[in-house]
């Protein structure tokens, strides 16, 4: 059976005004804090509440969709094959602990790996970033514009600046050049706000070294829809089932900072 797209876009987004509700509402309790891969990678039982919340929201509305999360509810995916939804309940988690400001539920539901929907919501600023493939993006009801070009060293990037110290990192020269050129660097903490500010004309471009697919995922359908570009370093397809390299940029500025700073000698 074919998808009704816009009507995904529907559901998804009552869905996401309800889960808002639950993170803001638990601001109330004092809230569990684990830690992950390291000292500083986060996550809450607010976190897997709202997880689980879409999780069940799906299976029960769609139930031959697979699904995709940040906190790893649902079983591993091999493959993109059939209708997709790639969910971080909480993007930015560590923002959402310590200043309760600039965190995301990020959404996207691809079909056979192409972005079909996408939806970002900024909680407390209350702006939802949507779009469906092929129909525009919008901010609220706002329709966002085709994004405007400007030349590198007129840019905005945001970038995190754990990216420019030592470390494993082989990138450290070429971003430290990047950073320098450029005429401004952000760093607001949720990848997904990050990209829908892209999408939106606020940055020119966005770089992490290491992105996961439900970072991204919710964020390539906007960019799609406003003509912006995204890529790993390399400027290949990103793969939307492993973590990797991430760059996202209006068309000159990502096809520049590829070929001077990133490609294959940086
Ligand atoms: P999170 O808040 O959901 O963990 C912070 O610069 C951005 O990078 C956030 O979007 C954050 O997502 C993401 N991030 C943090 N650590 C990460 C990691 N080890 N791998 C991939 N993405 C990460
Ligand atoms: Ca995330």
């Amino acid at each position: 059976m074919s998808n009704d797209w816009c009507e995904i876009e529907k559901v998804a987004k009552s869905w996401i005004y309800e889960a808002a509700q639950i993170i803001k509402s638990s601001f109330a309790s004092s809230i569990h804090i684990e830690t992950k891969s390291n000292p500083n990678d986060l996550v809450t039982e607010v976190d897997k509440a709202i997880e689980s919340f879409f999780y069940h929201k799906i299976k029960e509305a769609f139930p031959e969709h697979f699904f995709l999360g940040e906190e790893g509810i649902a079983e591993e995916l091999q493959s993109l094959k059939g209708t997709v939804w790639l969910i971080d309940p909480i993007d930015g988690t560590m923002n959402f602990i310590h200043q309760k400001y600039n965190f995301a539920i990020s959404i996207g539901v691809y079909q056979d790996g192409i972005g079909m929907v996408g939806l970002i919501y900024d909680v407390m600023a209350d702006e939802l970033f949507h779009a469906v493939r092929g129909k525009g993006a919008f901010l609220n009801e706002e329709p966002l514009v085709p994004v405007k070009e400007r030349p590198v060293e007129e840019a905005i990037i945001g970038i995190n600046a754990r990216w420019l110290i030592e470390g494993r990192n082989p990138y450290r020269n070429p971003l430290s050049a990047l950073v320098r050129d450029v005429r401004g660097t952000r760093s607001i903490g949720s990848a997904a706000i990050e990209l829908a500010y892209l999408a939106a004309d606020r940055l020119d471009g966005y770089i992490s070294v290491k992105l996961s697919p439900w970072d991204y995922a919710a964020g390539l359908v906007l960019l799609e829809e406003v003509g912006c570009r995204a890529s790993n370093f390399q400027g290949d397809r990103l793969s939307l089932l492993e973590p990797g390299t991430f760059i996202a940029g209006k068309p000159h500025v990502h096809k520049e900072i590829i070929s001077l700073y990133l490609g294959e000698d940086h």
